[in-house]
């Protein structure tokens, strides 16, 4: 039984060893562009993967299962894959919890102005600031899924106003849920805090955008920890600079790393973070990874199960 890992984000030999201490039998190759160090490629059960190379994984004839190194997919294309063979997104459960301190860190950083604290901080002004109440703080979390509806869970804990917005209807103790093109509107017009934490798709690929910037209130802000893609840099810096939004926090760029001509970089407004909002933690990954793969020898399906035409 033999698993071919490919990622240039994360690190093999951490993988190896923690997949060792779940699987001793498991046989474990790294990927290497010549094809040295993968042997017989009909040895290849499962593929654990993060962007690997286009049409790669279609090399592998008794692949049974592919599994993400990542929570979203986009860094797979349903075109370069082989048919037919299951793939499953990384559901880890020290991922869900660094999303969730990550979520939370920057809605209390804007609903306690502590950016407009630490500006006076620097110019030695000694000023209280209105203190704000949770239970009106209207927080808007784009994304119900794992980690959207977790952190939503939480910012209801702490008593925000927390409303959500996701493909198809929800429920959710405490939050108020919008779903589809119709709720948008609706959702952004009561947000003041928007935290985006959808899949990348082609739906959602632009979602942040002069349109949607002018449905928030005046001085809302944004958290954006899915993808880059899902903002209209321009737009955005727009919106900052006329200031109708108030600042972002960005997690995530159409380009990573974040070119360091790009305007972001010294933007008053915008505070940044290198793409690590919650970084896979081999450690605690490997437990998931692990079941499915058991799963899988089981004759079972990996879960949770990626719909490649939905594009999560
Ligand atoms: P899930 O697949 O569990 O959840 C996705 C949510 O988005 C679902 O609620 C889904 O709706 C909703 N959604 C999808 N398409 C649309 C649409 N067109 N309109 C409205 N809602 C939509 O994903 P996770 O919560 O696990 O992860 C979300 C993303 O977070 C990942 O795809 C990844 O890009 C990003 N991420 C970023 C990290 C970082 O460090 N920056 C770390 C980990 C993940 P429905 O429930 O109806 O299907
Ligand atoms: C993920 C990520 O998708 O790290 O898990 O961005």
């Amino acid at each position: 039984m033999a698993l071919l890992f490919s990622s240039k984000n994360d690190d093999p030999e951490r993988w190896r060893d923690v997949l060792a201490q779940e699987l001793p039998d498991l046989d474990f190759r790294i990927w290497t562009p010549g094809g040295e160090n993968i042997g017989d490629p009909a040895d290849i059960e499962f593929a654990l993967v993060w962007g690997p190379k286009k049409g790669a994984l279609k090399a592998f004839p008794n692949l049974k299962a592919i599994l993400s190194l990542g929570a979203g997919v986009d860094h797979l294309d349903g075109k370069d894959l082989p048919e037919g063979i299951p793939v499953a997104r990384l559901v880890d459960p020290g991922l869900t919890r660094g999303m969730r301190e990550y979520v939370i860190y920057w809605t209390i950083h804007y609903h306690r102005r502590f950016g407009e604290y630490a500006a006076a901080t620097a110019a030695k002004t000694w000023q209280q600031l209105p203190q704000a109440d949770t239970c009106n703080r209207r927080v808007g979390i784009m994304g119900l899924g794992m980690l959207g509806a977790d952190a939503a869970m939480h910012l209801t804990a702490l008593q925000f106003d927390v409303a959500g917005w996701s493909r198809s209807p929800k429920t959710i103790p405490g939050v108020t849920c919008y779903n589809g093109d119709d709720g948008l509107a609706d959702f952004l017009g009561h947000t003041e805090i928007l935290v985006c934490l959808l899949p990348l798709t082609p739906e959602t690929t632009g979602i942040i955008n002069t349109k949607t910037l002018a449905q928030l209130p005046e001085g809302a802000a944004i958290i954006n920890a899915a993808r880059g893609p899902h903002v209209v840099d321009d737009d955005l810096i727009q919106a900052l600079d006329s200031g109708h939004i108030q600042g972002a926090t960005l997690d995530v760029f159409h380009i990573e790393p974040l070119p360091s001509d790009h305007a972001f970089w010294d933007h008053p407004k915008i505070n940044l973070t290198p793409h690590a909002a919650s970084i896979t933690t081999p450690e605690t990954a490997v437990l998931p990874v692990a079941q499915n793969i058991r799963r899988v020898l089981a004759g079972q399906t990996p879960e949770p199960l990626v719909d490649m035409d939905a594009g999560y």
